[in-house]
């Protein structure tokens, strides 16, 4: 049965204390439920909902109650299907400023979804103890120096401008995780504190998509723990047509698929129904 995890220290200063706590994290004897918290207008599934500080507040304690071991928060839609509105930095750092706080607050490590540095170095101040960036290090020139100085754990996700339906997905993906990490030890980055994640959706047809989940194992040789983000995602659509708001039953399916091919980390909406998922299906496992 999962726990809420809310241990402070995780998000005491230094960087041996918070990469030990990662470390610990990822130690415990199941995969852990990041929660997803959008304080954003336009995400692809629940834009607008948590815009407003009070409601996002609210839905961050939801997550914390339901079994979050993490809160994933972003304030810039990173519209894996393209439409993408840029964000300026202040407008940011605005949506940010009254959440932020709140959400650390409750003790549950917060990581920052953000692919700005100024804005990781920000949230990191405010108690934020892990950086998602969704182009892994190789977008803002600055990420790999802000992860390094503050000695933070960071997600590496894949990403593409375009999907190309022809190239080999597994192998792509690969070149570009090894080019992201010649540049986090470049910067001095710990090899301990990197979190691998294939970016379900992202620059990927669905076939694509499904094909990262199947043959998870194929990245095992970078020896890094791998996070799956595939909640409520189009591949799902592409299966069985549906709204993103009626995808449940297909993050469920993807995430413990992800699970059992070695995913350390699931990144989801719906994380009661996650934590029941990952619970039964370990029960099951148990039982053989
Ligand atoms: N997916 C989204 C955003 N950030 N980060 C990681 N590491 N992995 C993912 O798969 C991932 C991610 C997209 O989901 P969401 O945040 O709900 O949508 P939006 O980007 O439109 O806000």
């Amino acid at each position: 049965m999962a726990t809420t995890l809310t241990d402070s220290a995780f998000s005491a200063p230094g960087a041996a204390r918070k990469a030990d706590k990662l470390a610990r994290l990822l130690a415990k004897e199941r995969p852990l439920v990041m929660g997803v918290l959008n304080v954003t207008p336009d995400s692809f599934s629940d834009g607008g909902r948590f815009l407003e500080p009070p409601l996002a507040i609210v839905q961050a304690r939801r997550l914390a109650a339901e079994g979050a071991d993490i809160i994933d928060i972003g304030a810039e839609s990173t519209r894996p299907y393209g439409g993408a509105v840029s964000v300026s930095l202040e407008e940011e750092r605005r949506r940010l400023a009254e959440v932020l706080p709140a959400v650390v607050a409750l003790g549950v490590p917060v990581s920052i979804d953000t692919l700005k540095a100024p804005v990781a170095a920000w949230a990191l101040e405010c108690g934020a103890t892990i950086v998602n960036d969704v182009w892994g290090l190789q977008r803002d020139p600055d990420m790999a120096r802000v992860v390094a100085e503050h000695g933070t754990p960071v997600i590496i996700m894949h990403n593409r401008e375009t999907a190309d339906p022809v190239i080999d997905i597994i192998a792509d993906v690969a070149a570009f995780f090894t080019r992201s990490l010649d540049i986090a030890a470049h910067a001095g980055i710990a090899r301990e504190r990197i979190v691998l994640d294939p970016g379900i959706g992202f620059g990927k047809t669905a076939e694509q998509s499904l094909a990262c989940i199947a043959r998870l194992a194929a990245w095992r040789s970078f020896g890094l723990p791998i996070l799956v983000g595939a909640s409520r995602k189009r591949f799902i659509h592409a299966v069985v047509p549906s709204e993103p708001a009626e995808r449940l039953g297909g993050s469920l399916a993807a995430h413990l698929a992800a699970v059992e091919n070695g995913a350390a980390i699931v990144r989801v909406h719906d994380v009661a129904a996650t934590v029941q998922a990952l619970a039964v299906a370990a029960a099951i496992r148990r039982a053989r």
